[in-house]
């Protein structure tokens, strides 16, 4: 048996997956102890899929034709410097996959910097980003602070919109483990959730109302003296003026912003406080909002009242994808270099410049994925060399992404199938599988993990890191010549000084490697002075309210069948047989107003255009429309984007009418 990553959430499960057979079992030791979900159960159907890409193919007019490996990499590498030497480096953006390994992001990353751009950027930023510069800001390191191991531990998990019975399924067996020992479960969403059926305290409340509901609980915690002086006074900096921001946030206010009664907002601030030890869980509720960073800094001001780090508590942000936290720690980001150091950081810069045998690297943060399509539109930007990622559905105002795609001089698109996104491309390079390639993952408690290669890549498909090795050499950058993916991994490890030691050897040996350790912050935080930051954040109004033409909240949800934009999951025979139909979610009062039962088919409409689906009546507040993401949401969806970048995937304002 062979021991793999599962290739889809950042949980990071370990399948173990007989290679003559390819049936999947699920590994027992860390992390997921003998559990696994039916997709990663089923996850090597997609390898077999008749669909999968199998040669490389180049578009000649209207029609797509076979064209060879070296061929290739010498059409696409010529126009990339076509493009440079007409335009400059900046004409040229790489989009990185959260689905791929340390390695091969690294190896993307590399190429684009040496190129000469900072235009990196990967599926993140529609993701956890607002997260990442949150915890930078709060804490000094954008990543969640302690082990899955910690959870059971704890007396109380807040778990705030974010739903991992359907996300994160295995995750759940640390809560129920917490809950069973006495742990306080406290969940907060938009809608009644599936993880709701285990909390003690269930609070739904208006779509983007977080803050206030945030700022509500400090309030509480700060006028009942709930909060923990001791830790307050050693461990933090800007306790008062935090104290004086959430002065007017009374549980009575908030009721009436929120929908949550004051008296459950004071007993979740009881309950939460005197447990003693607690966990702070969250998902895209918080982050896919134009006040994305601040709702994260509102929900970390509460773990830093109560001095819930280290031993005592947890900062969770769940990652998504599977390899979306290694991707962010390789510098698959316009804004970072490898290991989240600022472009800025000079001495950093050009340690890594001197590694990759060059002087220095582009300085200038690149744009980020959200950005590209208005670059594209005004001509900043010509190609665009994609690895793993859906934008023409996963990008919020699908029309408009589109629309760019179409302007390009030059699209590359790797991808294990044929995406919806390659429908635009010059060139389609055919990626083998997940179990088909060795390489090293980063789960979201960041645990670097080997996968093992299983069996040989499908058709005529390479590893990415092989295609990207050629790709680079074609480029004539220096450095290129790598023959084994070890060799990549033993070069990035050189820029860990915690992995500076470290064989590759030994992390195939192991159950994985915390980078940079297991649990942060515990005597110390990674900020300058090393305290942590309370930040007073005032609540910021949705981009789009509802108003008279258009009434409704759209908010996007994930459901446990369907898989972000389906071009895998729907690939899956038993999967597909799992799925249920993705339906709408509409109070009962406005389906009584509108006429709507349930299964009828109803229309939702926003200014950027409409879809049909069918609706079901379910717990979210009078005025909401709850839409699955999967495929067809982002044609309704808002790009107004946060401080870091996320578009506002969680609220817009719709109209919905029976047809
Ligand atoms: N089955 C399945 N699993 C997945 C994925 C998948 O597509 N399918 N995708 C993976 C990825 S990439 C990610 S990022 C994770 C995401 O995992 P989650 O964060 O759990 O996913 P979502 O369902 O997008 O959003 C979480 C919750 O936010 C709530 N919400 C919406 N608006 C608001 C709001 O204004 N405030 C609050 N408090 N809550 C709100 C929604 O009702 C929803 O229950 O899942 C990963 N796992
Ligand atoms: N409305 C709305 N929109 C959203 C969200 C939301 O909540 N609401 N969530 C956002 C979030 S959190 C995310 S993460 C994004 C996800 O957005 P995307 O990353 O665009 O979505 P995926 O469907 O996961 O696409 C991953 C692609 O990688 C390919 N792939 C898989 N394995 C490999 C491999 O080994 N090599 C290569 N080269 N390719 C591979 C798959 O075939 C697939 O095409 O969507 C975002 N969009
Ligand atoms: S919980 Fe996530 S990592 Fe585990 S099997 Fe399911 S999809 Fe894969
Ligand atoms: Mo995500």
């Amino acid at each position: 048996m062979k021991k793999v990553v599962c290739p889809y959430c950042g949980f990071g499960c370990k399948l173990l997956i007989d290679p003559a057979t390819l049936k999947v079992k699920p590994y027992k030791g860390e992390p997921n102890k003998g559990k696994l979900c039916p997709k990663g159960l089923y996850s090597t159907e997609i390898v077999k899929s008749r669909d999968r890409l199998k040669r490389p193919l180049k578009r000649v007019g209207s029609k797509i034709v076979p064209i060879s490996w070296g061929q290739a990499m010498e059409e696409i590498s010529n126009k990339l410097l076509e493009v440079r030497e007409l335009y400059g480096p900046d004409a040229v953006a790489f989009l990185a996959s959260s689905k791929v390994s340390n390695e091969e992001n690294y190896l993307l990353q590399k190429i684009a910097r040496l190129f000469g751009t900072n235009n990196i950027d990967n599926c993140a930023r529609l993701c956890h980003e607002a997260s990442v510069h949150a915890l930078k800001l709060a804490v000094g390191t954008g990543a969640q602070t302690n082990p899955y191991e910690d959870i059971p531990k704890f007396k109380s998990v807040l778990i705030w919109g974010y739903n991992p019975a359907e996300t994160h399924p295995v995750v759940m067996d640390y809560i129920l483990r917490a809950k069973k020992s006495g742990a306080k479960i406290i969940v907060v969403d938009v809608r009644e959730t599936r993880t709701m059926a285990f909390a003690d305290h269930r609070l739904i409340i208006r779509p983007g109302t977080d803050i206030v509901l945030a700022n509500a609980l400090a309030h509480v915690i700060i006028e009942e003296e709930l909060y923990n002086e001791e830790f307050i006074r050693s461990r933090t900096t800007g306790f008062s003026e935090v104290r004086m921001a959430v002065k007017k946030y009374t549980p009575e206010y908030a009721e009436r912003a929120t929908g949550v009664p004051a008296e459950k907002i004071k007993e979740v601030a009881r309950d939460f406080s005197l447990a003693g030890s607690g966990a702070e869980m969250w998902g895209m509720g918080l982050t896919q909002h134009v006040s994305g960073v601040e709702n994260v800094l509102a929900l970390i001001n509460l773990a830093l009242l109560l001095g819930y780090i280290g031993e005592r508590g947890g900062l969770y942000p769940m990652r998504g994808q599977n390899n979306v936290q290694g991707a962010a720690y390789m510098g698959a980001l316009s804004e970072f270099l490898p290991g989240y150091v600022p472009l800025t950081d000079g001495k950093f810069r050009k340690r890594v410049a001197g590694l990759w045998g060059v002087d220095d690297l582009p300085t200038e943060r690149g744009l980020y994925l959200t950005e590209l399509w208005d670059a594209i539109e005004k001509g900043d930007v010509r190609a665009l060399y994609i690895v793993g990622e859906n934008p023409a559905v996963s990008e919020a105002d699908f029309m408009r992404v589109r629309r760019a795609l179409r302007n390009l001089d030059l699209l590359v698109v790797q991808d294990i199938f044929p995406t919806r996104t390659a429908r635009y491309a010059h060139y389609l390079l055919p990626a083998s599988a997940f179990c088909e390639k060795a390489g090293s993952y980063m789960n979201s408690e960041r645990r670097i993990q080997w996968s093992e290669k299983v069996c040989e890549p499908a058709y005529d498909s390479k590893p990415d890191w092989e295609i990207l090795t050629m790709l680079g050499k074609a480029l004539g950058l220096p450095g290129f010549n790598y023959t084994s993916v070890e060799e990549i991994t033993a070069e990035y490890f050189r820029l860990f000084p915690e992995l500076e030691e470290k064989s590759v050897e030994e992390l195939k040996n192991s159950d994985g490697i915390f980078l940079p350790k297991k649990r942060l912050h515990t005597w110390e935080f990674a900020t300058p002075d090393g305290k942590a930051r309370f930040m007073a954040v005032e609540w910021i109004p949705p981009w789009e309210g509802p108003d008279d033409k258009y009434p409704f909240v759209l908010t996007t949800v994930r459901l446990i069948g369907h898989y972000n934009t389906g071009e895998m999951t729907l690939r899956s025979p038993s999967l597909v047989r799992l799925m249920g139909e993705p339906k709408a979610l509409i109070s009962r009062e406005d389906a009584e107003r509108l006429g709507i039962q349930n299964g009828d088919w109803v229309e939702v409409e926003t200014r950027r255009g409409k879809i049909r689906m069918t609706a079901e009546i379910g717990d979210v507040p009078q005025g909401v429309i709850a839409v699955p993401f999967h495929f067809k949401a982002n044609k309704l969806t808002s790009h107004a984007l946060n401080k870091a970048g996320t578009p506002e995937f969680k609220f817009a304002a719709a109209r919905v009418r029976k047809v």
